[in-house]
Formats: structure tokens, C-alpha cells, sequence
């Protein structure tokens, strides 16, 4: 499926949230219309008793007036009917941080080195997604594995965000926080 129709991008199969849980480094990603998060971006994935999701995520932005700090922001997740497909609740620790709630896809993983996240936040009237933002999960700090490079290239073509990627560096700055 290449028609860029977000309605028809895969996701991953029989989704196991459990494997998913711990910690990833943002290596890449593609960044939505406004604020977004710049670089040391740490992702932390938490499954309750309950079974429910949840995630914390650091990393530096910049706020409004050029203001560049350590993010520290929270995550819940909604299931829906396709286990990989979410909607994400999220809010920072501070009021100044942003607040939203966004569909969360895992597009792909294998658990141990790499994952694909996808989110659309508006459909045009075309049915391509007009805004949207991804990250590239590695459990890695240093980056993907040489052989999981190709998977990753393959499904940002899949879901079209191919060329649109920035790396995210890590310097452990926001780890503290
Ligand atoms: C995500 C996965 C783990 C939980 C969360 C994530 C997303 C966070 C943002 C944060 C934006 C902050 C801004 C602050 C000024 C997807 C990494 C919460 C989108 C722009």
C-alpha cells in the first residue's frame, strides 16, 4: 500500500505491548506543523496492572520566546479496535508545555532493536495525511543497527514520510530531568 492514504497504512501485527515497554531513543523523526520536540528525546513505556499504556518522554524544545529547555511530558493511551493503533493523551510537567491528543500507530517493531511511530494529526480531503509526525525508535542510543536500516527506509516509504526525517541526537542532557 503506497497510495499515502492514511486509512490504509499498515501497522504492526498482532501488536504486543508488553515486549514494547522500557525505554527508546528517538533517532530520527519528522516533525508536525508547530512545537515539536528537538533532540535527546527519550521515550519510557510503561503497561499497568490493569493492562493499560502509558509513556514518559523527555527531551529539549524550544518554547515560545526561543526559550530552550528539557521537556518533561506524560502519555496515556486509549486502545482501539487494532492493537498497534492508539490515541494518545498527552500534557508536559510544566503549563507552558503543550497538551494534545494524538492518534499513537506502531507501524513496526521487532522489540529489541527498532520501532516505527506514525502519527496523523489532520487528514486532507484527499485522505494523505496533511500533518503528521514520526519518530524512529531505537533501544540504541548510537542509532539503528546496520541491518534494520533497510526495514526502517522500506516503511517510511510505506507511510510516506520518506525524505521528511531528521536525525535526533543524543547528548544525555535531558536525562537527569
Ligand atoms: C511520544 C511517545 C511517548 C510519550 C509522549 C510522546 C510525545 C510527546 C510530544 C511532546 C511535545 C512537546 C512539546 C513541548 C513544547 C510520542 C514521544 C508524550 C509530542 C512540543
Amino acid at each position: 500500500a503506497q497510495d499515502c492514504q492514511v486509512s490504509n497504512i499498515q501497522v504492526m501485527q498482532n501488536f504486543d505491548r508488553s515486549r514494547y515497554t522500557g525505554r527508546w531513543y528517538a533517532v530520527a523523526k519528522k516533525d508536525p506543523v508547530g512545537l515539536f520536540l528537538l533532540y535527546n528525546v527519550v521515550a519510557q513505556f510503561s503497561v499497568d496492572e490493569s493492562g493499560k499504556m502509558t509513556a514518559t518522554a523527555h527531551g529539549r524544545v524550544i518554547i515560545l520566546n526561543n526559550w530552550e529547555m528539557c521537556a518533561n511530558m506524560f502519555g496515556t493511551f486509549e486502545d482501539t479496535p487494532d492493537p498497534a493503533k492508539f490515541k494518545m493523551r498527552y500534557w508536559g510537567a510544566a503549563s507552558y508545555l503543550q497538551t494534545g491528543n494524538d492518534d499513537h500507530w506502531v507501524i513496526d517493531t521487532d522489540y529489541d532493536n527498532y520501532a516505527i511511530h506514525y502519527s496523523c494529526r489532520e487528514v486532507d480531503l484527499d485522505g494523505t495525511c496533511l500533518d503528521g509526525y514520526s519518530f524512529i525508535f531505537s533501544r540504541h542510543p548510537t542509532g539503528l543497527r546496520p541491518e534494520d536500516q533497510k526495514i526502517v527506509t522500506n516503511k517510511k516509504k510505506e507511510i510516506c514520510f520518506l525524505g521528511k526525517y531528521r536525525r535526533v541526537g543524543h547528548t544525555g542532557f535531558c536525562e537527569s530531568s
